[in-house]
């Protein structure tokens, strides 16, 4: 039996928002409004196809375990999660930002040998750092990164940055550039085979809206 139903996963804020007027050009328009809806599960106008609206760093492990579909992650969520299960056909180019290292504007006269680094993305600075050759200790943090140089808790954060007002005005400087970020499009390799007719052309009408926006 085939089932031609799909899940989309998505996130509130830049994403959603972001993520609509592609979707849009695929005829998908949701019915409840987001704003408003306390709904997890949003139905559209396409009988088959629905959202779900779950935290950004979630959206990799819908998709992987075939809870959704399909999603939209950004880039560095899904460098951390490491994108296995995971096909990657569609780089939506939205939701754009670096992932950087920052530091306070001015550093201390002595820098300990072994910096202390702030981050959510573990995996990614663990790497970064590795391929630099510099010995550091990550702590683990869920947001607000910008806080912990400026109580002695980190040297330095890793975080993704767009206007790079949130560092200014923690008198923080971007450092070091690690990547270029935008938001991918990604597919459970399971679904893509059970689903292609329904997959397949949902990818390729995503991937014209891009071109089109160029
Ligand atoms: O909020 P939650 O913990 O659920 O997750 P999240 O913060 O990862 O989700 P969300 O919706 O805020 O971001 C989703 C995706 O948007 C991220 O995974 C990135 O790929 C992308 N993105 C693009 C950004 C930004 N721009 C961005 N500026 N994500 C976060 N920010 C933060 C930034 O770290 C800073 O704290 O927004 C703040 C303002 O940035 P500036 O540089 O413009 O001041
Ligand atoms: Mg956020």
């Amino acid at each position: 039996m085939t089932n031609n139903k799909i899940t989309i996963a998505l996130s509130k804020g830049r994403i959603f928002k972001e993520t609509l007027p592609l979707l849009k050009h695929a005829g998908i328009e949701p019915i409840d409004d987001i704003a408003t809806s306390r709904k997890l599960i949003l139905q559209t106008n396409q009988p088959n196809v629905q959202l779900v609206i779950i935290r950004a760093s979630d959206v990799p492990t819908y998709v992987q375990y075939g809870a959704a579909d399909v999603g939209v992650a950004g880039k560095d969520v899904l460098l951390e999660h490491g994108g296995q299960g995971l096909y990657e056909p569609l780089d939506l180019e939205i939701a754009k930002c670096k992932l950087m290292t920052a530091g306070p504007v001015e550093l201390p006269d002595n820098e300990p040998p072994r910096l202390k680094i702030a981050t959510k993305f573990i995996n990614v600075t663990k790497a970064y750092y590795a391929s630099i050759g510099q010995q550091v200790e990550i702590i683990k943090l869920y947001g607000s990164m910008e806080l912990a140089p400026l109580v002695g808790l980190a040297d330095r954060i890793v975080d993704v940055v767009d206007t790079g007002n949130t560092l200014k005005a923690n008198k923080l400087v971007p450092m070091e550039h690690i990547a270029d970020i935008s938001s991918r499009l990604v597919v459970n390799t399971a679904s893509l085979k059970m689903k292609h007719a329904v997959i397949k052309p949902f990818i390729d009408t995503l991937r014209e809206a891009v071109e089109n926006r160029r």
